[in-house]
C-alpha cells in the first residue's frame, strides 16, 4: 500500500522534482567529488630497442565477451594491416586480464602485464592496471587506434616518440571510427574529450566504418589531408552460418536488439513499443518477442506477452535465431546503421529500425521499415503493419555490407602513407 502510494506520488512531475532535488541536497552533503575519467589515466613510457617496424593495436578490450561489431571488425582490419609489418602488438588499455577466443590469429601471441621488458615478438599488452608501469615505445611503432579514449592515449604516444627519437614530424596514427562516439553521452566532458579526438588531422588518418558514417562527418565540417572508408562484411562466420540455413521456416516471432546497457540501442523505448502494440494489436498474442544481446529478466507485456531475454548469444546460436525469426526491431540512435539491422535482412527478417541525421536504411537495404519519429507508438504502428505483411522472403538488396571478398581494399595505400 505504501509503496502504491509513493509510486503514485512520485508519478507527479512537480512532486518528483522536489523528492529528487531533496534527496541531492542531503546526498551530496558528504560526498567527495570525483573528477576521474579512468579511459584516459595517463600511461608512461620508456624507450625499446626494437627496430622492426611493428604495428599496434589499441582496444579497449580483447575477452570474447566484450567482442561485438566493433571489435571483431578493427580486429580484421588488423589483421590484415598485421601482413604488411614484420611486428605487431596489441595494447588493450581497459582489461586488466584477458580471456582469448580460440582460434584467432592473435590466439598464441605472447600475453604479457603491462610493465614488462618489450619483445621482439608479436604480443599482447595487458594495461588496464597502468599506474606506475611503464609502456615501451620504438622509433618504429606505429599506431592503429578504436575507442575514443585510446585515440586520446595514442596520442601521447605520439608526443612522446617525436620527443625521445627526434623525429622531424608527427607519426599519423590510423583511427578507425565507428560511430560518431561524442553522442554516446549527454554534453558532458566525456563528450567533449571524444570529440577532441576528431580535431587533429596533423596526428591522423580516420577510417570510417560505412559511407553513411564517412558522410556524416563530412556534413559535421570535419576535415583530413587523407581519410578512407569501407563497406563492413557482414560477419564471415555468419555468412557461411546463413548458406546452411537458407530452408528454415520462419516463425512468429519477433526479435529485438537488446541491450539495456547501451544507451544509443533503446532498449527501453523498444519496451514501451512493444506494450503499445501487445496491448493495441488484437493479433498480438499470435506471437512470441525475443531478446538478443545482453541478458536481462523476462519482462512483462499486456495480453500475457513476455520478452524472454536470451543473453549474448554464440555466433552460431544468433544465426539460428535470425533464421528463424520474421521480424526484428533494431534500434540504434546514430548515424552509423550498426550491424544487427543489416544481418536481421540478410536472413531475409522484416526490420524496423530508426532513421538518423543523413542515415536511412531503407533508401540502401531490402526489408527495412523506419517508423514516422521514434514516438513508440509510431514504432507499434510500425510493428504491427510488418505483423500482417507477407512472411515471403523477397529479393535481397543490401548496399551498406561489401558485396566484394575484400573488405579493406585501401591497405597498401595507407601503409604507404604513413611511411
Ligand atoms: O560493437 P558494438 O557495440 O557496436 C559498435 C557500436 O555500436 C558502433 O556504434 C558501431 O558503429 C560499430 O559497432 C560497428 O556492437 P554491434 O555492432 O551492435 O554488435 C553486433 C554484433 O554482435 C553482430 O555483428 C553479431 C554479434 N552478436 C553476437 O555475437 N551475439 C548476439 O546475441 C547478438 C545479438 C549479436
Amino acid at each position: 500500500m505504501i509503496n502504491w502510494l509513493i509510486k503514485a506520488l512520485l508519478s507527479n512531475r512537480y512532486i518528483y522534482d522536489i523528492a529528487k532535488n531533496s534527496y541531492n541536497t542531503v546526498s551530496n552533503r558528504n560526498r567527495t567529488i570525483n573528477t576521474d575519467i579512468p579511459e584516459i589515466t595517463p600511461f608512461s613510457f620508456i624507450g625499446s630497442d626494437i627496430q622492426e617496424k611493428r604495428i599496434n593495436l589499441l582496444v579497449p578490450a580483447l575477452s570474447e565477451k566484450h567482442v561485438f561489431g566493433g571489435i571483431a571488425t578493427a580486429l580484421r582490419f588488423f589483421e590484415e594491416l598485421t601482413k604488411l609489418y614484420p611486428l605487431a602488438r596489441i595494447i588493450v588499455t581497459d582489461e586488466t586480464s584477458v580471456q582469448l577466443k580460440n582460434d584467432q590469429f592473435y590466439s598464441n601471441w605472447n600475453v604479457q602485464d603491462i610493465g614488462n621488458p618489450d619483445l621482439s615478438t608479436n604480443l599482447i599488452v595487458v594495461s588496464g592496471n597502468r599506474v606506475g608501469q611503464d609502456l615501451p615505445i620504438a622509433e618504429n611503432d606505429y599506431f592503429l587506434t578504436t575507442a575514443w579514449w585510446t585515440t586520446f592515449n595514442a596520442f601521447k604516444m605520439l608526443d612522446w616518440q617525436k620527443y625521445k627519437y627526434q623525429l622531424d614530424d608527427f607519426r599519423k596514427l590510423i583511427y578507425f571510427v565507428q560511430d560518431f562516439e561524442p553522442g554516446f553521452y549527454s554534453w558532458s566532458t566525456r563528450y567533449a574529450l571524444s570529440e577532441s579526438t576528431y580535431r587533429k588531422p596533423n596526428k591522423t588518418i580516420p577510417i570510417f566504418n560505412t559511407k553513411l558514417l564517412n558522410d556524416f562527418f563530412l556534413e559535421q565540417g570535419y576535415k583530413y589531408d587523407s581519410s578512407f572508408y569501407f563497406d563492413p562484411l557482414l560477419n564471415p562466420v555468419l555468412n557461411k552460418l546463413r548458406q546452411g540455413l537458407t530452408n528454415v521456416s520462419k516463425e512468429k516471432q519477433i526479435l529485438i536488439y537488446g541491450r539495456p546497457s547501451v544507451e544509443r540501442n533503446l532498449f527501453e523505448l523498444i519496451v514501451q513499443s512493444l506494450n503499445y502494440w501487445a496491448e493495441k494489436d488484437e493479433r498480438s498474442s499470435e506471437w512470441k518477442v525475443l531478446s538478443a544481446g545482453e541478458y536481462h529478466e523476462p519482462i512483462e507485456l499486456p495480453n500475457g506477452l513476455k520478452i524472454e531475454s536470451v543473453g549474448k548469444l554464440s555466433l552460431e546460436e544468433y544465426a539460428d535465431l535470425l533464421a528463424r525469426s520474421s521480424i526484428g526491431v533494431s534500434l540504434m540512435l546514430s548515424p552509423h546503421p550498426s550491424y544487427p539491422p543489416l544481418e536481421m535482412s540478410m536472413f531475409g527478417m522484416k526490420v524496423i529500425t530508426n532513421t538518423y541525421a543523413n542515415k536511412d536504411l531503407r533508401d540502401l537495404v531490402s526489408n527495412v521499415y523506419c517508423p514516422k519519429s521514434l514516438d513508440p507508438e509510431d514504432i507499434y504502428l510500425e510493428l504491427k503493419d510488418c505483423c500482417r505483411r507477407d512472411t515471403k522472403v523477397i529479393e535481397h538488396k543490401n548496399e551498406v555490407f561489401s558485396n566484394s571478398e575484400i573488405e579493406f581494399p585501401f591497405v597498401d595505400e595507407l601503409v604507404k602513407l604513413i611511411r
